[in-house]
């Protein structure tokens, strides 16, 4: 484990390589405590790098058994003899050749000791590797940075009986058995030079899939996807994703798969969701597996996004890749930004967007409003690991986005093509890619591109007046952001705001502006205002009547609106606006300003605020024709971190769940007819499909279940437990599960052990089973977490199941993780600690629960705050957790 001896990496200090590695081959000699590792690397100095400068290749635990260099054999007891020097996290040659020479090392791993689960580790009996952002160098020593490509050809062997698959990137060229022995071997070739976090190789029995795809020039792919043996059928909506995405990169982008075979391999230990390794992705299985009776329509949907995202790297962070990790944000927020436009074109696009935007402002915001706040391209880091965040994966996505509305389709899509046509084969930074919009549009981007260097989530502030005689409307806009870490003062961003005003009733009044406060013609016909000014006024006239605006229609910017429309506006705007996000919001922040206004009342002691209007709204809603998936989203209300977010300071997480569930409890009770009819109306069809519509039916049904049960327990356990045991689709078996674990009592007792031992033998469905004790709002909780730590089927080194219930209890559990005697602080800042030692990358996304500590009432915040220090104050901690635990504390 690398400690806390480490100095920070700053982007001003990028220099190229001095070296370059053109070619690498490989030979590894599979074995589960003592894998040899041949590797045979054509160096040759970088002319545009320094000349004479030591060659210092990185490693990280590693024992070197052989080192050549141009066939001549180091003593590896003698270094000063050949002017070098090996510890297990570097190898340096003082004074290497000046001209191109071929070194050749032989290291020696351990896989199955390796609990971190970067470079080469088992999941299971099977082997397989995570290399990206640095465990490469926990492979082999090597130049480990994204800017060094080089042609990979890998040689594996292992016994037939313990790995008779074997896998890495590229396109098998040669394989057999080794005569006379119980081994075998393959041999895989990448023409396409890489960088060495996309390597990756695996060796294991797994049960396989195949399927076909043709690509438009022709090109017939052989597509594989390997599993854990008897789950073959469970990765057939996996192989159906996965072409309709690749079907989809050529219609849109225009990008063909370049390689004759593709493959998925999907394991049950990973660190993280998936990784993009050049023609064999690895997978987190829980991305990959799906059946009716195992994975929910929200696990369809993550599989069908994941499968999505990964291929599409091939072109946006495969060929094109990223210079050093500060551009980490040019492939994950350009991929993201892909993936996301793919589901919503797979899908209904505005209820993507709704999911897309409660994803963005639940984890992004709340990040960039707190210590852990960073820009979307880090200008240091202490640990790489911990950059791999929702500021830089969504917000990344939404700065392309912006970009994209900013500049017109047919400009993003024509600067896209410039991108891949000038940097195709090689390692980009933000700028190379902004300066393609910028060339084909025409346009300075230079302010734009403070979204990637300005943390924080700016303040949209919005003012309006309506002047019947002149029949003018004026909207003043004004701007501002908020100190964050190490960013005092911040400039103005360019802001696109979608814009329309509704009549109430007649639809949106043509936009028509003039003289000193006007727009621009190109503003008024697309509708969308740009605000790169800290203030803006803009009076439209020929406006009849005193409109509502609609702003940031779409999500049009990551921003925060602040605008007093009145409740009235608010329901106008739910019954009216031709924007369905819109609509969405204007009951989303209606139900916020609701919950707030009952969390102060709480506080002072008096009863939770009541709104009728409100509740007639939304009956109103469910009662009508449109979408069930948008119905859901619109009666769905604000998480409690939602509402903790907006309150912003002096936060009491009980209070919030005591509003929450009064006003949960409000609409079930008075619009309990109308859900009723809409749970009865939305009965399942058989059989059952994963597509948009039917999920939407269920997701409707089952929000209107869990009202009926805020509403009234009795009629809502009965209806749930009904459900729960008539049906075999683990979408309304799960979400029947969920509302009888919300009433205390046997009953619940009884339907968590009936799905315990239905499912036994599923992980990926008892990972549930442990999210959802965890995530229950009661003061047992801890106790019933930390017994279920010792349950058979846990175990800490898996990052799902710890995840599951760990993780679900920090993240989804505001009551108890935040319980008022400090007992949730407590136990997830011992668990980080003793996780630390065997995973570091886990353990420090565990502790960024912490990422709000600041918000929280005085007390809490103490108690917080203690927890904190005691994590930092540890001995030995590992980079990952060192650097979470001094960044929370820094605020
Ligand atoms: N590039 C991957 C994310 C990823 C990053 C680090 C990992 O290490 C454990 C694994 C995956 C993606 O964006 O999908
Ligand atoms: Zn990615």
């Amino acid at each position: 484990m690398r400690t806390d001896t480490a100095k920070p990496v700053r982007l001003k200090d990028y220099r190229v390589p001095d070296y370059l590695i053109g070619k690498a081959d490989l030979d590894v000699k599979l074995h589960p405590s003592a894998t040899r590792v041949g590797v045979r690397l054509a160096i040759r100095p970088n002319p545009r790098g320094c000349p004479n400068a030591a060659l210092v290749l990185d490693g990280d635990g590693l024992t070197a058994k052989r080192i050549a260099l141009d066939g001549q054999v180091l003593d590896l007891q003698k270094t000063a003899a050949w002017n070098g020097f090996i510890t297990p996290d570097a190898l340096t040659l003082n004074a290497p050749p000046q001209r191109p020479f071929i070194l050749e090392v032989e290291t020696e791993i351990d896989p199955s000791a390796n609990t971190q689960l970067m470079g080469l580790y088992r999941s299971g009996s099977a082997y397989c590797t995570q290399c990206e952002a640095e465990g490469f160098r926990r492979i082999t020593y090597f130049l480990d940075r994204p800017d060094v490509l080089s042609v990979y050809t890998v040689r594996l062997e292992a016994e037939i009986g313990e790995a008779p698959l074997l896998l890495s990137n590229g396109n098998k060229i040669a394989s057999g058995k080794i005569g006379g022995t119980t081994r075998h071997f393959a041999i895989w070739h990448d023409p396409y030079p890489k960088p060495c976090y996309l390597f990756a190789l695996v060796g294991g029995g797994l049960g396989s899939i195949f399927g076909d795809f043709t690509t438009r020039s022709g090109r017939k792919v052989k597509l594989g996807i390997h599993v854990e043996h008897g789950k073959e059928p469970q990765a057939a909506y996996a192989m159906d994703a996965l072409k309709r995405a690749m079907k989809w990169d050529e219609r849109v982008y225009g990008r063909e798969y370049d390689l004759d075979i593709f493959n998925i391999v999907a394991v049950s230990h990973f660190n993280m969701g998936a990784m993009e390794n050049k023609g064999l992705n690895i997978f987190n299985d829980k991305y990959v597996l799906a059946s009716p009776a195992t994975a929910t329509d929200t696990d369809y949907a993550h599989i069908e996004a994941v499968i999505a995202h990964e291929y599409f790297h091939n072109w946006t962070g495969n060929r094109i890749t990223c210079r050093d990790w500060f551009q980490l944000c040019l492939k994950e927020g350009l991929t993201v930004f892909r993936d996301h436009a793919f589901s919503a074109d797979m899908r209904s696009a505005p209820v993507r967007r709704i999911g897309d935007v409660r994803t963005l402002r639940a984890q992004q915001f709340s990040e960039d409003a707190g210590p852990l706040a960073h820009n979307v391209r880090p200008e240091t880091y202490m640990e790489i690991n911990n950059f791999y965040t929702s500021t830089v994966y969504e917000k990344g996505a939404e700065i392309i986005r912006m970009l994209k509305v900013l500049i017109g389709d047919d400009a993003f899509y024509k600067g896209m093509d410039l991108y891949f046509a000038r940097y195709d084969g090689t390692a980009a930074t933000i700028e190379d890619f902004i300066a393609c919009f910028a060339d084909i549009a025409g346009r300075d981007l230079t302010q734009f591109s403070r979204w990637y260097s300005q943390a924080g989530t700016p303040l949209l502030e919005v003012a309006s007046s309506y002047d019947a005689d002149a029949q003018t409307f004026t909207l003043d806009l004004a701007q501002s952001c908020k100190p964050t870490p190490g960013q005092d003062k911040k400039e103005p961003f360019v802001i696109p705001i979608a814009l329309g005003l509704v009549a109430p009733g007649a639809g949106d009044i043509p936009l028509r502006t003039g003289g000193d406060a006007g727009a621009s013609g190109a503003e008024l016909a697309s509708g969308i205002i740009e605000l790169s000014s800290p203030r803006r006024r803009i009076t439209f006239r020929d406006v009849p009547c005193r409109p509502v605006p609609s702003l940031l229609r779409g999500f049009s910017a990551p921003v925060r609106l602040d605008y007093a429309a009145s409740e009235a506006d608010l329901l106008t705007l739910i019954a009216h606006d031709s924007d369905s996000f819109n609509r969405w919001q204007a009951a989303q922040t209606y139900a916020t300003r609701l919950l707030q206004r009952s969390v102060a009342s709480i506080r002072a002691g008096e009863a939770p605020y009541r709104d009728k209007d409100f509740l007639a709204a939304l009956g109103t809603v469910i009662d009508t024709n449109a979408d069930p998936a948008f119905v859901a989203q619109v009666i769905g209300l604000p998480g409690e971190a939602d509402i903790a977010r907006e309150i912003g300071e002096d936060v009491d997480p009980d209070a919030i769940h005591r509003a929450h569930d009064a006003l949960a409890e409000d609409i079930g009770k008075e619009r309990q007819e109308t859900l009723l009819a809409a749970y009865w109306r939305l009965a399942p069809e058989e059989p059952y499909s994963p597509d948009a519509g039917p999920a939407g039916r269920r997701a409707l049904r089952n929000a209107a279940l869990a009202f009926v049960a805020a509403g009234d327990k009795a009629e809502g356990a009965a209806l749930a437990m009904r459900q729960f045991e008539s049906t075999s689709t683990m979408t309304d078996k799960f979400a029947a599960l969920c509302v009888l674990t919300r009433i205390t009592g046997q009953e619940r007792e009884d339907a968590l052990q009936a799905f315990y031992a239905a499912y036994e033998n599923e992980p990926l469905v008892i990972d549930k089973w442990f999210a959802l004790q965890a995530a229950i709002p009661e003061h047992g909780t801890l106790a019933r977490v930390r017994a279920l730590m010792q349950h058979k089927a846990f175990s800490c080194k898996n990052p799902n199941r710890l995840r599951a219930l760990a993780g679900s209890f920090a993240a989804a559990n505001p009551t108890q993780f935040n319980a008022g005697d400090g007992s949730g602080y407590d136990f997830i800042a011992g668990l980080v600690l003793d996780l630390d030692v065997k995973n570091p990358q886990v353990a420090a996304r565990l502790l960024s629960a912490f990422k709000s500590w600041w918000i929280l009432e005085p007390q809490r915040r103490s108690l917080a705050g203690a927890a904190l220090q005691r994590v930092a104050c540890a001995a030995s901690l590992s980079a990952d957790v060192k650097d979470i635990a001094e960044r929370s504390l820094a605020h």
